[in-house]
């Protein structure tokens, strides 16, 4: 039986792991089934324990741009590790990375590690309240900037997926503040900064969405919210977590041309070790302590093994430019290859994709806000994905994420999956 040692394993992680897992997505609950467990990767596949090998469409959800277990990172680590892994005091590391990260990113002057999307995103608006003395923030529905309480509402990525976009546990008093919006909808803005006037403290997105699918904003979308942010003291928060060092050097803001005033980081910037981090001008971020008096913190923030990583994958981007183009290419070659097969079944279907991040929705309106993505959770997608699974490719378990192509992917493996999904697709 192909996942027998997987089902076997995932029966065990049940008795002693909620749901089998550490992060919901993974249970496959949303596509049935049994998760694979995985036993071991390099660049563009991943094994399971049962030894099937499968195309990687997820990359960690985004880290892996040269693909699984790239050399430079894994250099680093080691020979990081044999130093001491983690202090509680400040490295040199540090402030490499800090140095590196602000020289990519655009309007950056400061940086400030954590451990992972969620505590960036949560740091942020705190940081955004205390700097601009308002309580409420704007988010969009269908957006994901991880598991802090004031974000759980009406949720992407595995909030939706399971059917609490708005959680349990998570205070009348807290949903209060936080405001939502439809995606690339500047109307649905409008009416709730005319309701709230001079009480909104941030407005934070995803400038590509990627926990809805991948989701582009539309043209005039991001230029609306920053106007409105500019006019109104409202500080414009871009959650990089997917995009940062994905899309380009310089992330969303460098490839839309439009400036955020915080932005925050996970993902690549620690080369698939726990990593995330916000950044903004040195006058926003002076609000920050120790030099200013909104409180954020952490024991393992800039946890020198993954500064290194981080490090390692920075210096890869940055030796080699060109990652992006062909990043680029190889996804619009998928495009293309899935837009051919699927055309050809006669069924509705959308194809979304920008930069490296594609998804395929089974629906036939334009998928362009939460209502539209939701619209393509449904047994095609569900038969789509396990059809693949089956020979081979591993796609997000979920109709709510996006793939992530990473470099390690060759035009070979890219013609084995538009294959492997005629075959699926012709049943
Ligand atoms: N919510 C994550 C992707 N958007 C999935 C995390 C995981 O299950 O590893």
């Amino acid at each position: 039986m192909r996942y027998q040692r997987s089902s076997a394993l995932f029966q065990e992680a049940n008795q002693v792991l909620p749901g089998g897992v550490n992060s919901p997505v993974r249970a496959f609950k949303a596509v049935g089934g049994t998760p694979v467990f995985v036993k071991e990767a390099k660049g563009a596949y991943f094994w399971d324990e049962d030894g099937n090998r499968y195309v990687d469409y997820i990359a960690s959800w985004g880290p892996l741009l040269f693909g699984h277990a790239h050399e430079a990172v894994l250099e680093a680590v080691v020979v990081r590790a044999r130093k001491g892994t983690s202090f509680g005091i400040p490295t040199a590391l540090e402030t490499e990375l800090a140095q590196l990260a602000v020289s990519m990113v655009p309007n950056i002057d400061k940086i400030r590690f954590v451990n992972s999307g969620t505590e960036a995103c949560m740091s942020a608006i705190r940081l955004a309240r205390g700097y601009t003395g308002r309580d409420k923030i704007i988010k969009f529905a269908g957006c994901y900037h991880g598991h802090a309480d004031a974000f759980l509402i009406q949720a992407g990525s595995g909030a939706v997926t399971f059917g609490s976009p708005n959680s349990p546990g998570v205070t009348a008093g807290t949903a209060k503040d936080t405001l939502l919006a439809r995606y690339n909808d500047l109307e649905s803005v409008d009416a709730l900064l005319d309701a709230n006037k001079g009480t909104i403290a941030a407005i934070i997105l995803e400038p590509v969405a990627g926990n809805m699918g991948c989701i582009p904003p539309e043209a005039g979308f991001l230029e609306g919210l920053r106007e409105r942010c500019s006019d109104q003291g409202i500080l414009l928060i871009f959650d990089e977590v997917m995009t940062g060092f994905r899309l380009g050097r310089g992330g969303a803001q460098e490839v839309t041309g439009v400036r955020a005033d915080l932005v925050t980081f996970g993902k690549v910037i620690g080369g698939g070790l726990p990593v995330g981090a916000f950044a903004a001008s040195a006058e926003i971020m002076s609000c920050l302590a120790p030099e200013g008096p909104v409180y954020q913190a952490g024991t393992l923030s800039g946890n020198p093994l993954a500064m290194s990583a981080g490090l390692a994958m920075l210096r890869s981007i940055e030796a080699d430019p060109e990652v992006f183009t062909r990043l680029g290419e190889k996804t619009a070659y998928l495009h293309q290859g899935l837009d051919q097969v699927l055309s050809a079944t006669g069924r509705p279907y959308q194809i979304n994709r920008f930069g490296s991040m594609i998804s395929v929705h089974f629906t036939e309106v334009p998928v362009t806000d939460f209502e539209t993505a939701a619209s393509g959770n449904n047994p095609s997608f569900k038969a789509y994905f396990h059809g693949l699974l089956d020979r081979g490719v591993y796609l997000p378990p979920s109709a709510f994420e996006s793939y992530f192509l990473n470099d390690a992917l060759s035009y070979e493996d890219l013609d084995f999956t538009i294959a492997a999904a005629a075959e699926v697709l012709a049943v």
